[in-house]
């Protein structure tokens, strides 16, 4: 066994954080040999349920969960973590304008940022889940200056995750065939799915796509809305909004970029930007990503259509105007 380490997942009361919990406790985030102590952070009045949480986790007698500890003060909550699963945020209520929610949830990530900078291990490695998932990132990081910003991420792995279930079933394949995929951009309806670059057991997608008479007509008005849409469509289906698949994203997200991608393959990640592919120096965009050993890098050699860079235009000013939006009520 690995020497154990500490995993804080924030709004641990709330449904993706206790779909999340008992897996990460199982030793499916970071592998069979990777023990954890938990560190649960909540909001005052969801500290009970935390702790039933955590009651329910110690009756898990997971080999692998050396200790749970429930918070409501996130500097205590990311003493010494080594992974941040930054989970609760403040839903958009009735009423409230887009401006209103960054600033509710800037005032919940710059605490949370500056609480990872005091007490978080050096290596610590974050994933930002709430939303609006990519600026709150930005968020935290800007009130991190001792963490490398490469290390505060966001998720769009449930995009990704989307787009090659979608593919798998147009094509009739089994989704562990289809690779290369990519999400561009921001975790929000502006999102870019692209399969330009997608194989299918080593075959260009396009070549199995056609032999079932799928082309650009359905790349354009079934693929690319299904998955920018899914969220909604789940809660029009279920009644509630997508838990579980976030959860299972959220562990895929790090599993990855600690046990790291297949050869020949990558995966989305919302991350700092280069400048690459035209996406401003500094904003938090998904971009196609290679990981190995803990170590991350964006993937400079996908060719762009002109219509996903189009798509990734409009994606990236809405970045930028979220983040003028925080930056002009001095929260950045
Ligand atoms: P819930 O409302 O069930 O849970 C959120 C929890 O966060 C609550 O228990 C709340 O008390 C807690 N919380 C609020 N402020 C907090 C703070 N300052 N510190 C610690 N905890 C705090 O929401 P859930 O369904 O779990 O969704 C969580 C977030 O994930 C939402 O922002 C949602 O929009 C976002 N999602 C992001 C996805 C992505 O792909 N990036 C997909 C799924 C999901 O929609």
């Amino acid at each position: 066994l690995l020497p154990p380490v500490t995993v804080t997942v924030t709004g641990a009361a709330g449904q993706i954080g206790y779909a999340s919990l008992f897996r990460i406790a199982n030793g499916d985030m970071l592998g069979k040999n990777q023990p954890v102590r938990l560190r649960l952070l909540e909001i005052p009045q969801a500290r009970q349920a935390a702790e039933g949480t955590a009651m329910e986790l110690a009756d898990g007698a997971f080999p692998l969960l050396e200790s749970v500890d429930v918070f409501d003060d996130a500097a205590q909550a990311f003493d010494g973590t080594g992974f941040g699963l930054l989970i609760g945020s403040k839903p958009r209520q009735k009423g409230m304008e887009r401006g209103d929610l960054l600033e509710a949830n800037a005032g919940i990530f710059s605490v949370q940022g500056a609480a990872l900078n005091e007490a978080a291990a050096d290596d610590v490695r974050i994933v930002v889940v709430g939303n609006p998932a990519n600026t709150n990132a930005l968020i935290a990081s800007s009130h991190a200056p001792d963490i490398p910003s490469e290390r505060f991420t966001a998720m769009t792995r449930l995009d990704h995750n989307r787009a090659l279930a979608q593919i798998a079933h147009a094509t009739g394949s089994p989704v562990g065939d289809v690779e290369r995929m990519t999400i561009w951009g921001n975790h929000s309806a502006t999102q870019v799915p692209d399969l330009d670059q997608v194989t299918i057991a080593g075959r260009p997608v396009r070549d199995v796509l056609s032999e079932r008479g799928l082309g650009e007509e359905w790349v354009r008005t079934s693929f690319i809305p299904t998955v920018a849409q899914r969220g909604a469509e789940i809660i029009a289906v279920r009644g509630g909004s997508s838990v579980a698949s976030a959860a299972h994203a959220a562990l895929d997200h790090v599993h990855d970029w600690v046990l790291g991608t297949p050869d020949g393959d990558w995966t989305s990640m919302a991350v700092v930007s280069d400048g690459s592919y035209g996406v401003d120096e500094g904003l938090i965009s998904s971009f196609p990503v290679t990981c190995r050993s803990g170590e991350y890098e964006i993937n400079h050699g996908v060719d762009l259509s002109e219509d996903a860079r189009r798509r990734l235009e409009s994606s990236v000013s809405e970045l930028r105007e979220e983040r003028d939006t925080i930056r002009a009520k001095g929260l950045l």
